[in-house]
């Protein structure tokens, strides 16, 4: 147990692959009584080396994957009621102009848009000009593009109907129509009436109160109880800055990592807020962040091997996971069992591997300790879920 403190001051898991393979020796089956990993587990394609060392300005975003946005489309432009005369022609009749059209607000799928966290509250489009005189029609307003990511969700807020699914990457939706212009008393010129004066107003632009949300935030998702290292773990695998304390519910939005592999596939990661027991009758941040986790393609449970009985902890997140939608913790996983550099650690993992007979990836995200078994073993679970996808589609 003491060489892993010994070897434990290793800076970067890029940077240190002979102190991973040192510790990986005194770790091995043969030494503790753990099962060893499954190579057929683990991909053959590397993470990358980050070549640029992380930002130190505070410069992170959270996530965001759910907005409730109040969208308003423009007013038409008002007609106009106007009467021209030349010298010669004083009455020379009704030339006033429509107003033009107000824009409508148009959600667009772009791929290179991958959260929402550019929607304000209220989005809406430009109102049209009103006409003038002379028979000028007033200018049509420009349509207010919002882009959003591929796998966008359109609801209703009231029913929270689902109107919209943006799942083709050419995929828009009107949001909120813009009103149509007003005629101007040009239009109403008729045989039996010569000189109307009466134009029409511009039509308002439709008001609609919609859910915008992501289908999918991230190819895996971090899940475990507060304090369990997820966001240490987001920060040791891929050059998110979450933040990392050493008290309960540090993390309150979610947070999404990249990690790059050597073919240049990347894979998304997200860090979620902490869950505890109860969590889906709303105890500690209760059940919204789960709705979270029903975005990831897969699972990372991530266990605190420094705690007493850590099988509890997956056992409650399992159970959690299952009250709030049945099958959501069956979905393709892995257990990390983190802080395996605290002593008592081991002796944790061994039972909990023992107790659940699944291959727990043990690591230690403060100290960049047997990272990249994880990081290649969720290359395989990703590129298993997209062999399956590809199989469906066919
Ligand atoms: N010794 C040790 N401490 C760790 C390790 N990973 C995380 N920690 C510590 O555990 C504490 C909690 O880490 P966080 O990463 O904030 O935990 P979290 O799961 O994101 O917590 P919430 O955001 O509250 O859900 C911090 O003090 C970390 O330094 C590890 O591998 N070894
Ligand atoms: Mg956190």
């Amino acid at each position: 147990m003491m060489r892993y403190v010994q070897i434990a001051a290793c800076s970067r898991w890029c940077h240190s692959t002979a102190r991973i393979s040192a510790v990986r020796r005194c770790s091995s089956s043969s030494t503790t009584g753990r099962r060893p990993i499954d190579p057929s587990l683990l991909s053959t394609v590397k993470p990358l080396k980050p070549t640029k060392s992380k930002s130190s300005t505070d410069t992170k975003k959270h996530f965001v994957d759910y907005r409730v946005v109040n969208f308003v489309g423009g007013n038409g432009g008002d007609g106009c009621s106007a009467f021209s005369s030349y010298a010669g022609k004083e009455w020379a009749g009704p030339d006033g102009g429509d107003g033009g059209n107000g824009g409508h607000v148009i959600l667009a799928v772009n791929h290179n848009v991958k959260s929402l966290n550019h929607l304000t509250g209220l989005i809406r489009a430009k109102n049209g000009d009103k006409g003038r005189s002379k028979c000028c029609h007033g200018k049509n307003a420009d349509h207010e593009y919002v882009e959003v990511p591929l796998g966008t969700i359109v609801k209703l807020a009231e029913t929270y109907e689902t109107i919209a699914d943006l799942e083709a990457s050419d995929s828009v939706y009107v949001a909120a129509r813009g009103g149509a212009g007003g005629k101007g008393n040009h239009f109403f010129l008729t045989n039996e009436n010569r000189a109307p004066v009466i134009a029409e107003l511009g039509g308002i632009g439709e008001s609609r109160r919609l859910v915008v949300e992501l289908k999918t935030i991230a190819d895996a998702g971090l899940v475990g109880f507060p304090n369990a290292g997820k966001s240490t773990l987001l920060r040791a695998i891929s050059r998110a800055r979450p933040k990392v304390a050493a008290y309960p519910f540090t993390t309150l939005k979610p947070h999404v990592g990249v990690i790059e592999y050597e073919d240049y596939e990347q894979v998304a990661v997200a860090d979620i807020p902490g869950l505890i027991h109860g969590a889906h009758q709303n105890r500690g941040l209760g059940i919204s962040f789960l709705k979270h986790i029903e975005r990831c393609v897969c699972l990372l449970y991530v266990i605190d091997l420094s705690v007493d009985e850590p099988w509890r902890q997956l056992d409650d997140l399992k159970f959690e996971l299952e009250q709030y939608q049945r099958g959501l913790s069956e979905r393709p996983h892995a257990i990390v069992g983190n802080k395996i550099d605290v002593p008592d650690a081991a002796r944790n993992l061994i039972e909990l591997e023992r107790r659940i007979d699944m291959p727990v990836f043990a690591l230690s995200a403060k100290r960049l300790i047997d990272v990249e078994p994880l990081m290649l073993h969720l290359r395989k679970l990703y590129d298993d879920h997209r062999r399956s996808n590809d199989d469906s589609a066919n």
